[in-house]
Order: structure tokens, then sequence, then C-alpha cells
């Protein structure tokens, strides 16, 4: 078994592009962070924790949805032959390996990558695999979607199945998961394959209290993304004096995040070269996290030159993989 981890960003750069991304963001009219920096070891726990909490549905959906549909799903990656199976935004893996668990008992040939910007995840996984499915090949990247366009590029004449779970394209705002689907759509061939999860529209207080649980973890999980601005960028947060607050659109279809500054304050942050000032009840914008009627996710689809070919649905119709070709 072979175990490979590919970083191709060293540590300091990833502290600068991080400084600059609070910079800009903090310095808005409307204040905003971009919610890829929750994920650090910390926020990776907490965020496995939501996964548990019995109000965050989505991740039991869509683990109904590939136990349901393993099989058929496994036979259609493996039609053609070897394939590499990319994983974006992989985590634990703990759903993707009900795939592969299938995938190696229909003794497919495949290889498995899988992207994530946790290295910890990355490591963790590949270890758990290598003990767990030791048949399975996996070659593991830590780094951004960026990365993971880039290795699809490198990769664009071998055959691929690109998996994209856990309604993880809801982060995305809708212009820029346009142009994400259609850059990973441009790196595939006639006969890849696209999985999508995706969440779908239902009843708004069901998907309110996922993003606001009583036992307060996703607003820690929110939250710590001021930690991770004092302990990585130097910043004097007083994160006490922040609360979590979620609020969906059913119109649009969209959850949004923030954090709320709840007296006035200012703080500073080292590595910024900044300090940034806060009203009372100020918020700070970190997330959003879109809801999807299946009209849309075809469109979303078509624009980017993909094709539905099966969709598959939890029991309560609240959560969908999408096969596209
Ligand atoms: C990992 C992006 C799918 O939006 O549901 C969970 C992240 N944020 N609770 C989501 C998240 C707050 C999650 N995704």
């Amino acid at each position: 078994p072979m175990i490979e981890l590919s970083r191709k960003q060293d540590g300091s750069q990833d502290t600068a592009a991080f400084a600059r991304d609070v910079a800009d963001g903090l310095s808005q009219q409307q204040k905003t962070l971009p919610s890829r920096y929750f994920y650090d070891g910390a926020g990776s726990r907490l965020f496995q924790q939501i996964m548990d909490l019995p109000e965050y549905y989505l991740t039991r959906s869509e683990f109904e949805v590939l136990t349901n549909n393993r099989q058929t799903m496994a036979e259609h990656f493996a039609r053609e032959g070897f394939f590499h199976l990319i994983d974006l935004g992989a985590g634990d893996a703990l759903k993707t390996k009900i795939l592969l668990r299938e995938l190696a008992r229909q003794q497919s040939v495949f290889d498995y990558v899988p992207v994530d910007i946790s290295g910890d995840a990355m490591l963790e996984l590949s270890s758990s695999l290598q003990e767990e499915l030791p048949e399975v090949k996996v070659e593991a990247v830590v780094g951004e979607y960026f990365q993971a366009l880039e290795w699809l590029q490198e990769h664009k004449a071998e055959r691929k199945v690109v998996l994209f779970l856990g309604s993880n394209i809801g982060n995305f705002e809708y212009q820029e998961s346009l142009e994400f689907l259609g850059s990973v759509r441009s790196y595939l061939q006639a006969g890849d394959r696209l999985l999508m999860g995706v969440d779908l529209r239902k009843n708004p207080d069901v998907i309110l209290n996922a993003y606001d649980d009583a036992a307060g973890v996703t607003a820690a999980f929110n939250l710590n993304l001021l930690h991770r601005i004092n302990r990585e960028l130097g910043g004097d947060f007083k994160v006490e004096q922040f609360c979590h607050h979620a609020i969906y659109n059913p119109l649009e279809g969209v959850m949004r995040s923030f954090l709320v500054s709840k007296v006035e304050q200012q703080v500073q942050i080292r590595e910024t070269g900044k300090t940034f000032s806060f009203e009372a009840w100020e918020a700070i914008h970190t997330e959003n996290s879109h809801k999807y009627t299946l009209r849309q996710v075809e469109e979303l689809g078509s624009a980017c030159g993909f094709k539905v070919e099966t969709v598959f649905y939890d029991s309560q119709r609240g959560f969908a993989d999408v096969l596209f070709t």
C-alpha cells in the first residue's frame, strides 16, 4: 500500500494569505471572513462534532443515500475500467468509505485521491485507509479547491470520477459555483462523472436548527474563527464579546451565519498591521450554505456542461446525490 501526501504550499505562504484575506474582509463596509478558514485542527474537530448533532441532518441523510445506492453508484463509476476517484473536501471521508468498501468488494480498479485543506485530516485518513482497505492506493492532496483543479488538469487525459459530497458546493456564491463546476468540467472527458451532494429546500425551521443547535457546537465552530485569528495572526479578539447568529432566507434558499460584536470595541491583528473597529452589534458575515431545488441543480449542471444521469434521494427527499456525466 502506498501513501503519498502532496502539499503544494508552505506554511509561511499560508499565514500571509490568511492575514491578507482577514484584512480584506474586515476592511469592508460589511465585514466578512471566508468560511474556508473554519477548518484548522480545532475547527475540523468541531465540524466532526457538528456532524453528530441531532439537528445536523445533512450527514445522516447523505449517509443513507450512499448506503442505499452504493452498489449502483460503484457500478456506474467502474463501468469503463480504471479510474481516479477524486474526493473534493474529503475530511474524515466517513461517507466516501461506504463507496470505497463497495468498490473494493466489486474488485474495481481505481485509486483514491482525497483533497482537503486540513493536513491533519488527510494524514489520519491515509493511515485509517491503509489499515481498513490496504488494497486501495491513496494519494492525498492537502490544499484548497484550486489545488484540486490543478490535479485534475494534470490528469486530464485519464479516466476520472469526481466526488463533491456533503453539500460543500453550498458554500459558494452562485456565480462562484458556476465557475468552479465549469473548471471541473473542462478537465473531464466523455465517460467521466461527477457525483455531487446537495441539500434540498425543506421546512425552514429544520434548516435553521441545523445551523443553530441547542448544544452550541455550531456557535463554537463559528467563534473558533476568531480564536484561530488570535492564535495564528496575533489577534486580540475577546471572543466572549462576540456571538453566533444564523438566519435562513427561504426565498433565496440561503442559510447565512454571522459573528456579532456585542459591544463597541477595537481589535488589533498583529500580522495584518491593522486595527479594526466594531460598533455595538456590528456583524461579520462568515458563511453561506445554499439549499437547492432540483431544477436549480439541473440548471447549474447544464450551465457547466454536465447532464444528470441519476438523482439519488434520501427517504425524506431532503438531500440528494446527483450523478452527472
Ligand atoms: C461543510 C459546508 C457542508 O454548510 O452545512 C456546518 C459547514 N457550517 N455547520 C454546511 C457547516 C455550519 C457545512 N459544509
